[in-house]
């Protein structure tokens, strides 16, 4: 490391572009400038410090949300450099903050980075901020300089003595409430990130504090990836310690774990410089490859599987879960949210050395390679009796005539970019929906009660339980390899509960089925909630409705007394006030279901539907809106 320290000079930085454009375009550079746009000026700062961590030069960074709404980092690294840019005449670290695509890193064979913007990300930070302050301890002295809007208010300077050995980099910034629609910094969002940052950087330590409430949370996992499975696993039960390795080739080094549960579900996450490709891309594509052949392999030579038998990857998948992490140099990032890798020569150079890791792992530990192979082979039994039973849904559909569902009430319209299935629950709510909806493009699908839980059961029992096949008829676009997007018959999937315990329950049910079985829905944005009123205020001939207890408190203040009544369930209105509070487009309230965080959503599922008591009691009782879910 000494060699770095050496080599970097002020005369290595290259200067491409001015600051003018960030401001102009900030989107192109921070991806929105709504929250996930905000969040993502804390994530560029700490990704200098990530760097410094990957150098081998820093270990720990420490991050305060303050009271005035300012953020800062700090990290224990080399400290920014300091001294004289030879052109510039300024000092190094004035060039790095307010030049955009500053950078020694540009110059350097093989820099490991964190995140996306190679370390131009400080400056773009700098741009949008109303202030920022970066304070550099270095060789016993402290140097500090403060910018607005990314320009300097001052010249770099001396300002204080520090401990001789001391060095580290402390970055403030207040965000540009005129360029952000929300300045204000969500603590789960920012920890939820924290802790994957550290799990996929094994002894990095995070402190995060917030000084407007007192929440502070520690990260810090010596075994990394490891640990990340482990901690996606908590709410399951696992068939063995996880499966770890780690390999350097020449253009990129990729790190693995992998651990069996006894569900049933996929849980794959891949990672290139720490950045979540949500989309996957090729080195998941060469993983998944490599997993399969080795699984076949050792099955044949085991005489696990039967002559002519053949593990598909959906077997050897059936639940696993897998990290993989990658550092690469030159990623590209492909698809819709820029989340897919797409290099193509990844996808052979991780199928290999996964496939000799993996294979030389079941060698060397043949217990586990059993449980696996045997784990694989009785999903692909499953899937076979799944096959069968998909079949005859589909046949008893046919000799049902129009191959829909008796209970569903369809919609006239086949224009199907404005249809809408309601998903009620209950009889009685069903009839009523069928009497409130607009025929022409409203669908109603009652159910009977609470469905299967999917989490805990096989895809055989699950898609043949009736009321999840009738679903799954009806929506048209089928699960698994045969679901086509382009067959689904309505654009909006709408979920209409009681807003009670029960209502909550048979939410999660239907939420847990999406996310599992057709999560393409989900990212597509075709799934919804309806919110139902809590309670109804008459007041004269008028009648008002409202959504939480909050509104009704505002409203009875602004309306005076009314007699209020509490709605118990859906099914106690009548045609024209389900229609008014929760079916018509111009007044009802809908929320749309989307998957921000796949890591986080995999876990709350696994944990609210999932088989073990203590984890879901302990996340019962730190999320208050799930307080009132009696699983
Ligand atoms: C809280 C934010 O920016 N830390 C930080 C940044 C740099 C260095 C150390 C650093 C890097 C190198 C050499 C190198 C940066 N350096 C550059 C540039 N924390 C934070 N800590 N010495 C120090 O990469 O060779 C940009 S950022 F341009 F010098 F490379």
């Amino acid at each position: 490391m000494s060699d770095e320290k050496e080599s970097y000079g002020a005369s290595s930085i290259k200067v491409l572009e001015g600051l003018e454009g960030v401001r102009k375009r900030p989107s192109m550079y921070i991806g929105s400038t709504g929250k996930e746009g905000l969040h993502h000026l804390v994530y560029e700062v700490v990704d200098n410090s990530v760097d410094e961590c990957l150098a081998g030069v820093c270990n720990t960074i420490r991050i305060t949300i303050n009271k005035d709404g300012s953020v800062t980092v700090e990290d224990n690294g080399r400290g920014m450099p300091v001294d004289m840019h030879p052109v510039y005449k300024v000092s190094a670290m004035e060039v790095i903050v307010t030049k955009l695509h500053a950078g020694g890193k540009f110059d350097k064979q093989a820099y490991a980075v964190s995140g996306g913007l190679h370390g131009v990300g400080i400056s773009v930070v700098a741009a949008l901020s109303k202030k920022m302050t970066v304070e550099v301890m270095k060789e016993g002295k402290v140097y500090a300089q403060s910018y607005k809007i990314g320009i300097p208010i001052d010249k770099a300077k001396v300002i204080g003595d520090c401990e001789k050995g001391l060095t580290g980099t402390t970055v403030t910034f207040m965000p540009d409430d005129t360029i952000f629609s929300t300045t204000n910094f969500d603590f789960n969002t920012l920890a939820m990130r924290f802790r994957e940052i550290c799990f996929l950087n094994a002894g990095l330590k995070i402190i995060f504090k917030d000084e407007n409430n007192g929440k502070k949370e520690e990260f810090h996992y010596e075994g990394g990836l490891v640990e990340f499975v482990k901690w996606l696993n908590k709410a399951r039960a696992v068939l063995h310690k996880p499966i770890y390795f780690k390999k350097a080739l020449p253009e990129v080094t990729a790190e693995v774990s992998i651990q069996y549960t006894d569900g049933y579900n996929e849980v794959i996450h891949g990672f290139v410089n720490t950045i979540n490709t949500i989309e996957g891309g090729t080195h998941v594509a060469g993983f998944k490859t490599a997993l399969t052949r080795v699984i076949n392999d050792y099955s044949e030579a085991k005489g696990i599987l039967k002559k002519g038998e053949k593990l598909q990857g959906e077997d050897v998948r059936e639940g696993v879960t897998a990290i993989i992490s990658l550092r690469l140099r030159e990623p590209q990032f492909e698809g819709q949210t820029k989340t897919k890798l797409g290099n193509s020569e990844i996808k052979g150079q991780i199928d290999s050395l996964t496939t000799a890791a993996l294979a030389e792992f079941f060698e060397e530990n043949p217990s586990i390679a059993n449980v696996i192979a045997k784990k694989a082979s009785s999903a692909l039994k499953a899937r076979e009796a799944a096959k069968k039973a998909r079949e005859l849904v589909r046949r008893k559909n046919v000799l049902g005539g129009g191959g829909l569902p008796g209970k569903l009430a369809d919609c006239s319209s086949n224009k199907k970019d404005q249809t809408e299935l309601y998903i009620v629950e209950g009889q009685s709510a069903g009839g009523t929906a069928k009497g409130a909806r607009d025929k022409e493009f409203q669908a109603i699908l009652p159910l009977k009660g609470k469905i299967l839980n999917v989490e805990k059961s096989n895809p055989s029992k699950a898609l043949s339980s009736e009321e999840i096949s009738n679903l799954i008829t009806a929506m048209g676009a089928g699960v698994g390899e045969e679901f086509d997007i382009n067959k689904l018959r309505y654009n909006k999937i709408i979920i209409m509960t009681d807003a009670d315990v029960d209502g909550q329950h048979i939410k999660t049910l239907l939420l847990t089925l999406f996310y599992r079985y057709v999560p393409q829905l989900v990212e597509a944005g075709h799934i919804f909630v309806a919110v139902a009123p809590l309670f109804k205020i008459r007041k004269g001939s008028q009648d008002h409705y409202v959504y939480s207890e909050d509104e009704l408190k505002k409203t009875m203040a602004k309306l005076g007394k009314g007699d209020v009544s509490r709605f118990k369930g859906l099914g106690e209105m009548n045609d024209s006030q389900l229609w008014d509070t929760t079916m018509n487009p111009k007044t009802r309230i809908l929320k749309q279901v989307s998957i921000e965080d796949a890591v986080e959503a995999d876990e709350t599922f696994s944990i609210l539907m999932g088989d073990a008591v203590e984890p879901r009691r302990k996340f019962i009782e730190e999320n208050g809106q799930y307080a009132e879910v009696d699983l």
